[in-house]
């Protein structure tokens, strides 16, 4: 991958663009973080890296839910598209552009691949009935439907099993996609590509539903039924479908259809990953590609799915309103101690549960208890002064040092486990597996703890005695180079934090990529870096307000 970074293909990371039809909830901040933190990896490893999020404002959904506030659509997507981007802005989320399918761009995006469908003969004009969800803005075959009643009206009417969301009988006129001539060369690609959907179980279901179920997509409908969206060109009696619209928002990022022959590369396509909620599996991973191999695109590489977040086990969702406000969670306890959160409890094969005891009890155990303690008592102890300890234990004679056997083996263990770290982290975050990454940094973190409680520097440098001072300085300086690391490599995750966290270290900040990660690079570090409106007391990791026994609501929205 080297190879085609320096050949200018950016690394090119997606969220969904989220739907409009209700403010954001943590799902959403969950999606953006992932996205973050991966696209921040690779510019800590000194690539070029591009992350796209954004809205998905036209279709049926969102055009009931502004007649509901009796709002013209577009006047109420930019309200509600408003508070996405100032979601975005809040969590620290770095990315190079906020789409939005309204965009100027993205329609002509839209119409141009549209075009190239109809040239390639895949679109054809025919009678649509069939059960569609507003909710999941899609046709399902019966058997994916169940008859459910709803249990205060006592109304008896037909479901997604999957979903749970209400269908409704619709027959109408409309253009389809002839997907099914793509089903040998999709099975193909997933037999060639087994690795395609991460996590992998999921990737069953894909050629399972393909095998089994594949059939034409309508991808149209009648303005009667859907006039918010993309007219279809040449018929003005017609609107895209909004999904076809949405999934193409990623190639408008990227800068199609102008692109120049040869070098379609720079604008990022191919996607390295699609980061997507478990939910819209079956759109990123059967439609799209069948869209993308029926005009010859290139397909993304990756597709990242993750789980759920539930609330006492029920999945979080704006239609249901059982939400935690991201905006309100983020000033209650910290954009990184949110992003922290979501990232180290969040799940991608299995569904977590929101909690703030939980949330409280990580902060003080691994941020404040882990952390935030080594870098106090590395910086603030009267007993030692850092600059002093880098500097005299990275340029100690060890053979002039006698160190007993458990104190040797202490800092071997911790060598090794700082010497793999970054490389361990690294092949985590190769698999998509952020969640590990971030697992293990904090383990070393705990290690070090560990290892100081046992090496117990402030007690040797009590005695007076050479020796002591020389083994003190040396597992002061190992203890060090642990949060040195730890810290360069969880910039990704903790921006504002990480950053807070090197400069009370005194780590120079043109030493602060991957490279610089690796264990005794560096031995110019200890004098703290004071920024502008910060003091040296100002606490890594102070108390939450919950401790300060400040009376709050609850944080559900
Ligand atoms: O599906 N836990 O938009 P959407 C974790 N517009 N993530 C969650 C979540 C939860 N409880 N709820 C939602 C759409 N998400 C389409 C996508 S893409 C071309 C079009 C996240 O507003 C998750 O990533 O319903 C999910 O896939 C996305 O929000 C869906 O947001």
């Amino acid at each position: 991958s080297t190879s085609t970074q320096t050949r200018g293909k950016p690394y090119y990371v997606t969220t969904p663009i989220f739907y409009v039809n209700a403010a954001p909830h943590i799902g959403h901040m969950y999606s953006m973080v992932l996205a973050d933190v991966l696209k921040r990896w690779q510019n800590l490893k000194g690539n070029q890296a591009l992350m796209l999020t954004g809205t998905d404002e036209h279709g049926i959904k969102v055009e009931q839910a502004a007649a509901k506030k009796d709002m013209h659509p577009k006047t109420f997507c930019d309200e509600t598209a408003e508070q996405f981007k100032e979601l975005a802005h809040a969590a620290n989320i770095n990315c190079d552009r906020f789409i939005r399918t309204t965009d100027q761009d993205h329609q002509l995006a839209v119409e141009h691949f549209w075009f190239l469908l109809q040239e390639k003969g895949l679109i054809y004009e025919s009678k649509h009935q069939g059960w569609y969800s507003v909710s999941d803005e899609c046709f399902y075959p019966e058997s994916q439907l169940e008859r459910r009643q709803d249990p205060f009206t006592g109304e008896v009417f037909m479901a997604s099993s999957e979903t749970k969301n209400k269908v409704e009988w619709v027959e109408e006129k409309n253009y389809h996609f002839r997907m099914t001539a793509l089903k040998d060369r999709l099975l193909d690609f997933y037999r060639n590509n087994p690795e395609w959907v991460v996590p992998h179980a999921r990737m069953n279901d894909v050629v399972d539903w393909v095998q089994n179920n594949l059939s034409d997509l309508s991808i149209s409908r009648p303005i009667q039924r859907l006039s918010w969206g993309i007219r279809v060109p040449n018929d003005a009696s017609q609107t895209i479908y909004v999904w076809v619209d949405a999934l193409i928002n990623y190639l408008t990022m990227a800068g199609f259809p102008n692109w120049t022959p040869g070098r379609e590369y720079e604008g990022g396509w191919p996607a390295d990953v699609h980061i997507i909620g478990k939910d819209i599996v079956r759109f990123h991973s059967v439609y799209w590609p069948a869209l993308l191999l029926a005009v010859d695109l290139p397909l993304p590489k990756k597709v990242l799915t993750h789980a759920h977040w539930t609330m006492n086990g029920q999945k979080m969702s704006k239609s249901i309103g059982n939400v935690v406000n991201p905006l309100y969670a983020m000033n209650r306890w910290g954009v990184d101690t949110m992003r922290f959160y979501l990232m180290y409890v969040g799940g991608l094969a299995r569904d977590a549960d929101y909690s703030n005891e939980e949330l409280v009890t990580k902060y003080k155990k691994l941020l404040q208890g882990g952390f935030g303690n080594l870098v106090g008592r590395l910086t603030r102890a009267k007993l030692w002064n850092l600059r002093e300890v880098v500097a005299t234990a990275s340029s100690m004679d060890m053979s002039e040092v006698s160190l007993s056997t458990p104190i040797q083996d202490a800092i071997v263990n911790l060598e090794n486990i700082l010497l793999d770290l970054p490389s361990v982290v690294d092949q985590h975050m190769d698999q998509l597996n952020p969640v590990a990454a971030i697992r293990e940094i904090v383990e070393a973190a705990t290690a070090t703890n560990a290892f100081l409680t046992s090496t117990a520097p402030w007690a040797l440098v009590k005695t007076k005695d050479q020796n002591d001072l020389a083994v003190a300085q040396r597992s002061l300086f190992l203890a060090a180079e642990s949060m040195r690391i730890a810290g360069i490599l969880l910039q990704p995750y903790l921006p504002a934090k990480a950053t807070k966290l090197l400069d009370i270290l005194g780590v120079d900040p043109g030493k602060r990529s991957f490279s610089d990660a690796a264990l005794y690079k560096d031995s110019s570090y200890g004098e703290p870096i004071v920024s502008p409106g910060t003091t040296l007391e100002d606490t890594l990791f102070p108390p939450l307000v919950e401790d300060l026994d400040i009376e709050f609501p609850a944080s559900r929205a």
